[in-house]
C-alpha cells in the first residue's frame, strides 16, 4: 500500500487488541469517531499522573507547564491548518459547536432579515440546523446549492447559480461523510468572495485526512473536530481569520474569556481566549497536541496516499459482488473521494448488514448518517451502511468486510440480480 505501513501504524492502537465476537477487531467507522493511538493516551496520562493544573491562574510550576501545554497544542494545530497563528484557532467541543458559534456570534451580528444564507445538498446536519435556527431568528433565508445525485457532486453552474441571490454567508463541508466527495472548496470560496460573501468549511472529514491549508482556501471560517483525528473527544477547533475574530462578540461569558470586569462593564480578553469562557479542556488540548504530532509524523500526504488506495481496492471489490449498489463518485474519480463508502445491500435494512457485521467483529456505521436531508430526501434512501478507513486499516480488513456482505446476502437470500428500487 503507498503511504504508510498501516500494519505498524496499528501496533501503535492497544484496541486492536481486542477481539469482537471471538474475532479480531475490524473498525470502519473512523468518519464517525478514530481510534486513539497510545501517543494520545499517555499524553494525557501523563497530564493527569505529573502535572494537573487549571491553566491561565496558577503562578506555580505545573500550572504553568499545563498552560505552556495547552497554548503549544494550538501552535501545532495552527501549523497543521496553516493558520496565521494561535490567535486564530479557537477551541470548541466540536465541529457542531464551531459552526454554532459563528452562527451566534458572526452571524448574530451580520445576518439581517432577508439575507441568504447558502448551503448544499449534502451537509451534515451540523451545517444546517445552526442556519435553520439562525434563518428562523432573523427572518433569513437558506438555499442550497443542488447536487447532481447521480455524480453525487455539484458543480460549477449550481454553485454559480446559488450565489447569484447574492448570499451573506456560504457554509459547505470539505468532504461528505455520507458519499466521500471532496468538494472544491478552493473554488466555491473564490466565486462567494467575488459577490461579498463570507466563506464556512466545515472541515470534519477533511482534517484528519488530507493536507489542508486554510490560506490556500481562504476560508473565513474553517470547523473541524479532534475526535476524528486521532485525539480525544470533547475538543473541536473553529479557525476564522483573526479580523473576523476581532469583530465577532463572544458569546459566552465568564472566567478567562475577560481582561478585566467592573461592576456594570468587562473588557474581553485578547484572541482566541474571548471565545473561551471558563475552565477549559485542558486535557483534550494536550491529547490534540499529541493527535497533531502523530499525524505530522505519518505525513497527510502519505495518509491521503493510504486512504486513496484502501477506497480504490475497497470500491473495486465491492464492485464485483452483486446485489450492492455503492453511493458516491465511481472508482475512475478516486482522486476526488476520502475514505467513506456508503451502500446499500438491496433488500436489507442498514441496521440489519450492521448487526451482521458485527457479529464477524465488524465495526460499520448505519443510519442517515446524521445527513437526512442528502439521504432520505436527495438519494431517497431510508438508511445506508457505512465503512470508513483510516490510517490503521488494511486490506485485509476491506476483504473481511466483502466476507461480511457475502453473509448478509446469504442470510437474507439476496440475488446477485437484485435492483436498486430507486
Ligand atoms: N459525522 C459521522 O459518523 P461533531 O459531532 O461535531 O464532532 O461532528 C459533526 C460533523 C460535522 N460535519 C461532518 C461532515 C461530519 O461528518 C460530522 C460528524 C459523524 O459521519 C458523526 S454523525
Amino acid at each position: 500500500m503507498p503511504g504508510l505501513d498501516a500494519e505498524k501504524v496499528r501496533r501503535d492502537f492497544p484496541i486492536f487488541r481486542i477481539k469482537v465476537n471471538g474475532k479480531p477487531f475490524v473498525y470502519l467507522d473512523s468518519a464517525a469517531t478514530s481510534q486513539k493511538p497510545k501517543q494520545v493516551i499517555n499524553a494525557i496520562s501523563r497530564y493527569y499522573k505529573t502535572y494537573n493544573a487549571n491553566i491561565h491562574r496558577g503562578v506555580y510550576q505545573i500550572s504553568e507547564k499545563a498552560t505552556e501545554a495547552y497554548e503549544e497544542s494550538k501552535r501545532k494545530v495552527a501549523s497543521l491548518i496553516n493558520a496565521a497563528s494561535l490567535e486564530e484557532i479557537v477551541y470548541t467541543r466540536n465541529t457542531t459547536e464551531s459552526i454554532n458559534l459563528v452562527a451566534l456570534s458572526w452571524a448574530e451580528q451580520n445576518i439581517a432579515k432577508n439575507d441568504r444564507i447558502l448551503i448544499s445538498e449534502l451537509e451534515h446536519h451540523s451545517n444546517i440546523v445552526p442556519w435553520l435556527m439562525l434563518a428562523k431568528r432573523k427572518g433569513a433565508i437558506v438555499d442550497y446549492i443542488k447536487l447532481d445525485a447521480k455524480l453525487c457532486k455539484f458543480d460549477d453552474a449550481s454553485v454559480e447559480k446559488g450565489l447569484e441571490k447574492n448570499p451573506k454567508l456560504v457554509a459547505v463541508s470539505h468532504c461528505s461523510n455520507v458519499l466521500g466527495t471532496i468538494i472544491d472548496v478552493k473554488s466555491v470560496a473564490k466565486k462567494a468572495h467575488v459577490v461579498g460573501a463570507k466563506v464556512l468549511i466545515d472541515g470534519a472529514q477533511s482534517v484528519p485526512h488530507m493536507r489542508v491549508d486554510v490560506k490556500e482556501i481562504d476560508a473565513d471560517f474553517f470547523a473541524f473536530s479532534g475526535h476524528k483525528m486521532l485525539g480525544p473527544a470533547g475538543i473541536g477547533v473553529l479557525y476564522a481569520k483573526k479580523s473576523l475574530l476581532e469583530e465577532m462578540p463572544p458569546v459566552l461569558g465568564g472566567g478567562d474569556m475577560i481582561r478585566s470586569v467592573e461592576h456594570f462593564g468587562f473588557t474581553a480578553n485578547e484572541l482566541p481566549w474571548k471565545f473561551e469562557a471558563g475552565t477549559a479542556n485542558i486535557e483534550g488540548g494536550i491529547g490534540l497536541g499529541a493527535a497533531v504530532d502523530c499525524l505530522k509524523k505519518l505525513g497527510m500526504d502519505n495518509i491521503r496516499a493510504h486512504e486513496r488506495a484502501l477506497t480504490k481496492y475497497a470500491l473495486e471489490r465491492i464492485a464485483g459482488v452483486g446485489g450492492v449498489d455503492v453511493c458516491g463518485l465511481p472508482v475512475n474519480h478516486v482522486d476526488n473521494r476520502v475514505g467513506v463508502i456508503a451502500f446499500e445491500i438491496l433488500g436489507v435494512h442498514a441496521h440489519d448488514v450492521a448487526s451482521v457485521f458485527d457479529s464477524e467483529g465488524i465495526a460499520v456505521r448505519a443510519g442517515h448518517h446524521c445527513a437526512m436531508p442528502l439521504v432520505v430526501e436527495t438519494l431517497h434512501k431510508p438508511a445506508l451502511s457505512r465503512m470508513s478507513f483510516y490510517v490503521y486499516n488494511t486490506e485485509s480488513d476491506i476483504d473481511r468486510a466483502m466476507d461480511a456482505i457475502r453473509k448478509v446476502k446469504s442470510i437474507f437470500k439476496i440475488k446477485d440480480s437484485a435492483r436498486a428500487r430507486v
